[in-house]
Parts: structure tokens; sequence; C-alpha cells
């Protein structure tokens, strides 16, 4: 059966168990239906807000009847949260894009910024449009857009899942191609992104949370620090300020990415359909974060130094030339360890080199609450991992120049 995942909540469900939602509208005759308490959103989202009632049907048509008013509706949600569901879901093609990382190592700058790319630039280069699927992911990335863009303040750590249980993805619609005059040939992705807490990497009972995130995803990035490699800080010359807190600084001494690795291919060798001798079939993109601080020690002629091509297909060249750049980098780095992971257990993985800020933030000034961007945003390749994944999933085209 061809089961569809829902991109709120990763339930997994078939066609006819797509549920409904009354529209609320007034009846002929009669009072129109009222929100009331939802359980199902209750206990599964936390979510207490009043809703309209529920309407059984059948997910395959596209309208059920309220059996309380009386009208149609059209308005599909999911039958494990009660999320209503991006319009004619199950005809389009939906994709989750998981990430993970360490704590620190940059996960929600670089979903802000890599959506903001999205919309705003990426989009034209592929002549896509993307946009939020629902009301609350408008509001909420708008607001952290604004938090980030406009008044230039730095993510406080995400809260582990457990500790909240009603934080939900991100749901954004790509709709890719063109529209000609007779006939539309845009396609359209439902792409669902949920930022993971590093903290929740840190032990088994947080990783339990997020599995079945994990293993509903279509593509993962790994996000890796590169300060937080052995080595590298004195390689490199820096300063210990590159890492902005003493927080940042404890997790950098604490945590190396060849840790970090190891625990998410434990996870991922623990889904359904995997084993602990089989290679992980989803393809991963591996990429390293802050790259700003390392480009002065980097050579000039370095594809990481370069910007990402402007062609409306994944590049291929370029990007085979960053993956052999990195791969050298880290056999240098720390003697190849986890190249020789991921070679071991990944049939699909890519090395990506990225910026989200542009440069290194200020460190926090004494008595100084919540850290800052230095100047204007300026990101370097955030794009790169996330369509290599797209074109690995054939929504996006491959090409070389
Ligand atoms: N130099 C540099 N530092 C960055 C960049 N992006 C993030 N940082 C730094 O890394 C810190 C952590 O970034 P977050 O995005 O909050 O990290 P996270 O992975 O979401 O962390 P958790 O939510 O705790 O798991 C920021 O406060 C910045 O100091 C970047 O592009 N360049
Ligand atoms: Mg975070
Ligand atoms: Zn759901
Ligand atoms: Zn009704």
């Amino acid at each position: 059966m061809n089961k569809l995942t829902c991109p709120y909540c990763y339930g997994k469900f078939a066609e006819k168990e797509i549920t409904f939602r009354c529209g609320g509208l007034r009846p002929i005759e009669g009072d129109p239906c009222a929100p009331e308490r939802d359980r199902v959103r209750e206990q599964i989202l936390g979510d207490n807000t009043y809703q309209l009632p529920v309407v059984a049907g059948n997910g395959k048509r596209l309208s059920a009847r309220c059996g309380k008013c009386h009208n149609e509706t059209t308005i599909q949600i999911c039958p494990h949260c009660h999320s209503q569901l991006p319009v004619h879901y199950s005809k389009i093609d939906n994709r989750m894009v998981a990430m993970i990382g360490a704590k620190f190592s940059g996960k929600s700058v670089y979903m802000t910024v890599l959506l903001h790319e999205l919309i705003h630039r990426v989009g034209r280069r592929f002549d896509a449009a993307v946009t939020g699927a629902d009301e609350r992911t408008r509001k909420e990335f708008s607001s952290e857009e604004r938090t980030l863009y406009t008044e230039g303040v730095l993510p406080v750590t995400t809260r582990t899942a457990a500790a909240d249980r009603g934080r939900a993805p991100f749901v954004f619609r790509v709709s890719l191609g063109e529209r000609k005059r007779f006939r539309s040939t845009l396609r359209h992705t439902v792409l669902s992104f949920f930022d993971t807490a590093g903290e929740d990497l840190e032990s088994d009972k947080g990783v339990a949370e997020n599995v079945r995130y994990l293993s509903c995803a279509d593509g993962i990035i790994v996000l890796l620090d590169p300060l937080t490699v052995p080595n590298v800080m004195e390689k490199f010359g820096l300063d210990p300020s590159v890492l902005p807190s003493a927080a940042q600084r404890e997790a950098a001494r604490s945590d190396s990415p060849i840790n970090i690795l190891t625990r998410v291919t434990e996870v991922l060798q623990k889904l359904p359909g995997a084993g602990p001798n089989k290679m992980i079939d989803i393809p991963v993109a591996v990429a390293f974060s802050k790259v700003d601080a390392l480009w002065e020690g980097l050579p000039e002629d370095s594809p990481l130094r370069q910007p990402a091509p402007g062609t409306p297909y994944f590049d291929e060249r370029d990007g085979e030339a960053v993956h052999a750049h990195v791969q050298a980098l880290l056999y240098d780095w720390e003697g190849g360890q986890i190249d020789a992971l991921l070679t071991k257990n990944y049939r699909t993985f890519r090395y990506f080199g990225l910026s989200a800020l542009g440069a290194v933030p200020p460190a926090l000034a004494p008595g100084q609450q919540r850290q800052k961007v230095g100047g204007t945003i300026q990101p370097h390749r955030v794009e790169d991992p996330f369509l290599w994944l797209l074109s690995r999933l054939k929504v996006v085209a491959t090409g070389k120049d």
C-alpha cells in the first residue's frame, strides 16, 4: 500500500485514512459548528486550542460532509495528529529532510538562513516558488527570520524533543517547473524540516524521541562544526574566541564530529529495515558549518572559498570538487577517521562546507544576554547540501558544464 507520511507528526497512513475537519461555515439551517476540544491534538501535539469538529470521511475523495452542520468540507487532516494537510497532499510529492548535529553546530541558524535563501534567492535560480505550507509555519518562520535578520540576534539552544512536545516542523511547499500557456508542468514538493536539539544526540532517550522523524527522512543533512575537530583550532591558529560562548567552548571540547557521526550511524542502523552490518541507503549530506572561521587558512583556489554556482541545476562538477577537497582536508586534520566511517556505512554521502552567517559573530560582552550577529548576514554555499539531496531525490536536475 502506498503509505503517506504526515509532514507534521511523521506518522504514516494510507490515502483513504485521511480525515477531514469541518470548515465552520454557516449552514442553510441552524447554527454553524463551533470549535471544541480536540483530544488527539492535546495528546499528540500538546496543543490545547479549540478546533472545529473532526469529520469522518474517505481521503480518496476530496471532500466529506459534516455530520453536525451538514456542510461539505475539503479540509483534509492527518488521522494521527489532526494537523491540516497541504492541499491535495496525496497527489503531490512529499519529502522529509532531516537535519541533525551536535549542540552548537549551527543547525538553527542554518535552517533559518537556508529557508530565507530558498525563498528569496535560490528559488529564482531554479524558477521555483518556496512558500510556507501552513499558517503556523509562515508565522513562526517569519518571527525567526526577523530575530536573525532584522534584530541580528542569534537563536538560543533548541529545547529537547521531550521538553518541547508542541514544537512542530516547518513545512514548506516548493513549486518547480514552468507554467506553459496551455499546460502547467509545475511540480509541487512538500518539504518538512525539523530542527532537532543537539542535546538529543547526547543520550539514548533523546535519540529515541527523534527516531520516528529520522526513520521517515528521505535525505539527511548532518551538520558538523569543523572547529570541534581535534587539532583544527591549532592548525588554523584560531583564538578560542571564534567559539563565542563558554558553553560552546565546553561543548567543543567534549564532543568531536567522529563521536557525533558514530552515534548518528548507530541510530540509523537501528531503524526498521536497517541493520548493524548493512549499508545505510538514505542519502546523507555531511556538511561542515562555520567555514568562515577557516577561510584565511585555506588556499585561495580552494573550492570552499568559491561562491556556489548559479546554474538552474545541481552542478555535479563543482559538487565533486568540494567533496574531494573536504575529504583531503579531513585526512590532513584527523587522519581520515570520519571518511573511513562514512565509506564503510553509507552508500550515498557527500561532503560540503558552508557558512550561514559569513563571519564569526562577536563574543558575548560581559552582562550581554543574547549573542548577536556581527554585521549583515552573508551566507556562503548554504544551498549546496540541500540541492544535492534534492538532486538525489530527483526533484531538481543534475548537470555538468
Ligand atoms: N562562525 C560562525 N559561527 C556560527 C555560524 N552559525 C552559527 N554559528 C555559531 O554557532 C552558535 C550555535 O548556533 P545554533 O544554530 O544555535 O546551533 P544549534 O546546532 O541549533 O544548537 P542546539 O540548538 O543547541 O543543538 C551560534 O550562536 C553562533 O555563535 C556560522 O555560519 N559561522
Ligand atoms: Mg538549535
Ligand atoms: Zn500527523
Ligand atoms: Zn460542521
